[in-house]
């Protein structure tokens, strides 16, 4: 069993910000397919992980780009004490971006909007999910609650 994270590391790691990233297409939430990604905008479900985060310190960003992406979890692997991430289409093709997320030591929640597993045959097998500490579909923008929610809350099954 992992040892105890010592109280020191664990105020550390509350001081260190959660890091919430956004795959492709995501910018256009609100107009984009409301029948599956329902009329929630980006900008609305970034000001409910702020408010849900309370008084803890959010990095919220979208890219359409792989790059810019891998670019933002190496970033938090310096700076965040987690990171919610919903990949997007990236979540079944990306083995760059599931390489990155590897090296995060902290506690990953992958977000899907829509429950990915009722849809298509492509989008049933996230790259992902296998290294999250948990997955959350279906739920639309309350899933980005919900992830929030238990990383303020701290602890996980998994420990990690
Ligand atoms: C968003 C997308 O853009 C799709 O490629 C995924 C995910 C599902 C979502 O439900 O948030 O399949």
């Amino acid at each position: 069993m992992k040892p105890a994270t010592p109280r020191s590391a664990r105020r550390n790691a509350s001081e260190r910000p959660i890091y919430v990233l956004n795959g492709p297409n995501l910018n256009r939430l609100g107009t984009r397919e409301p029948d599956i990604y329902g009329t929630t905008t980006l900008a609305e479900i970034e000001a409910l992980c702020h408010k849900e985060a309370g008084s803890r310190a959010v990095v919220f960003r979208q890219s359409n780009s792989e790059a810019e992406l891998i670019g933002w979890i190496h970033e938090a692997i310096d700076a965040a004490c987690a990171i919610v991430i919903n990949p997007a289409a990236f979540s079944f093709t990306s083995i760059a971006m599931l390489d990155a997320l590897k090296m995060f030591e902290g506690p990953i929640v992958e977000v899907h909007l829509s429950n990915i597993h009722r849809r298509e045959a492509i989008y049933h097998h996230s790259l992902v999910s296998p290294i999250a500490t948990a997955v959350i579909a279906g739920l639309g923008a309350r899933g980005y609650r919900a992830a929030i929610r238990a990383i303020v809350e701290g602890g996980t099954a998994t420990g990690r």
